[in-house]
């Protein structure tokens, strides 16, 4: 059953995103919002290493990618803390940490994300898109909030 309704609340959450929008087609705000689409290992030009550790920080926090770049995040949780990173719009972001602690226990899995148990290790491949910046966090209630972020620049 829970499931199920995290199934429902995921499916959900992008048409939520845009209910207080009152301009624009919903493509063309989808892709302002977008924060790049995942990747296949195949385009991939570069892996980056990134550590999370019970400290709550990311190792690199900022991250330099050039516009239309596929990374290949090589993540390792060396902490004993379960940490996740997940890449997105900060607005994204936050209704995901708000679902989570709803739902502390919930389990998932997208692709702009990796979810990693003390000392494991996990890939994320993103195609990155237009100029700017993107966020990425670990959303473990309390996590973000102890400042567990960071950024890509995109140019
Ligand atoms: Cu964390």
């Amino acid at each position: 059953m829970k499931k199920i309704l995290t199934l429902l609340l995921l499916s959900l959450l992008p048409s939520l995103s845009f209910a207080g929008g009152d301009h624009g087609s919903h493509n063309e705000e989808e892709k302002a919002l977008s924060a790049g689409t995942p990747g296949y290992s195949a385009d991939v030009s570069r892996t980056v290493e990134v550590e999370m550790s019970d400290t709550m920080r990311f190792s690199p926090s900022q991250i330099k990618v050039e516009v239309g770049e596929t990374i290949r995040f090589s993540v390792k949780n060396t902490g004993k803390l379960q940490h996740e990173l997940v890449i997105g719009n900060t607005e994204k972001l936050k209704a995901h940490a708000q679902m989570m602690r709803k739902m502390p226990d919930m389990q998932h899995q997208e692709p702009n994300m990796v979810s990693l148990k003390g000392g494991q290790a996990g890939d994320i491949i993103w195609t990155f898109g237009q100029a700017g910046n993107v966020d990425f966090a670990c959303l473990i209630p309390g996590h973000w909030e102890a400042g567990m972020k960071g950024k890509v620049e995109i140019k």
